[in-house]
C-alpha cells in the first residue's frame, strides 16, 4: 500500500503517536463487531443489551450475550493489526493505545500502554460488595452468576450506554489526543461518545489525523490521510514505513 508523503514524514519526525481502536481492528481475529455486516447488534439493539436497564429487565438474556462474547474472545488470537501497532510501540518515544474494545488483545499482541475505554470483558464484578471475578468462575456458574460472598449481581466490567467511562482512561484518552503529533483513528465507525470525539480533539491539538477503515465513516471528511483498507493490511504497511523513515534515529 503506498503510504502519502504527508504521513511518511509525519512520522520520521513524530515524538508521540496514538492509535484510537475500535472493533474493527479485532475482525480479523473473527470477533464479530457492532455496526458493520454480521454485526452482534444486528439483531439486537444495543441499549437493550449493554445497558443497565437492559441487564436489570432480563439479566438472562444479557448473561447469554455476554457468555457467548466472552467464550468467543477466549478463543482468539491478536492479528496482524494488532501485531503492528505492538512492533510500532518500539520506533518512538511515545506510543500509547486508546481502545474501545473489550476483548484485551492488544495486550496479548504486546502493547504496553493501552487504555480501555469501554473496560474489559475478561473482568466481572459483584454489584453490590465489589468483589471481582474471573470469567471462568462466572461461567462455570449456573443462570445468572451471583456473588459467593453476598449474594449479590455478578457483571461484566464493561462500561454500558448511559455510564460515563473510566476516569482514568478517559483522562489518558484525553491526554493521549492531545498530546499526539500523529493519531491513528483505525476500525471504528466513530458513532460512540464520548470515544468518538478524541480523533477531532488531536486533529484540534495539532495532530496529523490518519483514518483506517475499509469504508468511510462519519469521521472521514475531517481526516488528514485516509487509508481505506483493513487493519490487518494497512497497519503492517504503515510499520514497514515508519522502520524506513526512522532507521537513521536508532
Ligand atoms: C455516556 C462496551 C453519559 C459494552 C460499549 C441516546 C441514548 C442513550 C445514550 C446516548 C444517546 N445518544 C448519545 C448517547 C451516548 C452514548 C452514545 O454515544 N450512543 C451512540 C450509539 C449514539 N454513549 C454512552 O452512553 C457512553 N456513556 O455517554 O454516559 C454520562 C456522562 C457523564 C456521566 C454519566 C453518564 C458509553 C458508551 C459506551 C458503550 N459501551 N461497549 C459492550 O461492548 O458490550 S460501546 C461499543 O461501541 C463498543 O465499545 C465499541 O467499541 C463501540 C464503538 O463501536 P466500534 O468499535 O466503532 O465498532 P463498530 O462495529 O461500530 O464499527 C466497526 C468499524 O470497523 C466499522 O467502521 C467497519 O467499517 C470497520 N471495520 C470492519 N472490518 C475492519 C474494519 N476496520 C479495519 N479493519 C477491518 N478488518
Ligand atoms: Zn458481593
Amino acid at each position: 500500500m503506498e503510504i502519502p508523503s504527508a504521513l511518511r514524514n509525519a512520522l520520521k519526525h513524530a515524538s508521540m503517536v496514538t492509535a484510537f481502536t475500535g472493533a474493527g481492528i479485532s475482525a480479523e481475529s473473527g470477533v464479530p463487531t457492532f455496526r458493520s455486516a454480521g454485526g452482534v447488534w444486528k439483531k439486537m439493539r444495543p441499549e437493550e443489551l449493554a445497558s443497565m436497564e437492559g441487564f436489570l429487565r432480563n439479566p438472562v438474556l444479557v448473561w447469554e450475550w455476554y457468555a457467548e462474547r466472552k467464550r468467543i474472545i477466549a478463543d482468539v488470537q491478536p492479528n496482524p493489526g494488532h501485531r503492528a501497532l505492538a512492533q510500532m510501540q518500539d520506533l518512538f518515544p511515545r506510543f500509547e493505545v486508546v481502545t474501545q474494545n473489550i476483548d484485551n488483545l492488544h495486550r496479548r499482541a504486546g502493547s504496553r500502554v493501552v487504555h480501555e475505554l469501554h473496560g474489559n470483558i475478561e473482568r466481572n464484578y459483584c454489584m453490590a460488595c465489589g468483589r471481582n471475578f474471573s470469567n471462568e468462575a462466572v461461567l462455570a456458574m449456573e443462570g445468572v452468576p451471583l456473588c459467593i460472598e453476598c449474594k449479590g449481581q455478578i457483571r461484566p466490567d464493561v462500561v454500558w450506554f448511559g455510564e460515563s467511562l473510566p476516569e482514568d482512561a478517559w483522562e489518558a484518552g484525553v491526554h493521549a489526543a492531545e498530546y499526539a503529533d500523529v493519531f491513528f483513528s483505525i476500525g471504528t465507525s466513530a458513532v460512540v461518545y464520548p470515544a468518538a470525539s478524541l480523533p477531532v480533539m488531536a486533529r484540534r491539538a495539532g495532530a496529523l489525523l490518519v483514518e483506517v477503515n475499509p469504508e468511510p465513516t462519519p469521521l472521514t471528511p475531517d481526516v488528514d490521510v485516509f487509508l481505506q483498507g483493513a487493519a490487518g493490511e494497512v497497519m503492517p504497511a504503515v510499520y514497514e514505513c515508519a522502520l524506513r523513515e526512522r532507521k537513521d534515529k536508532r
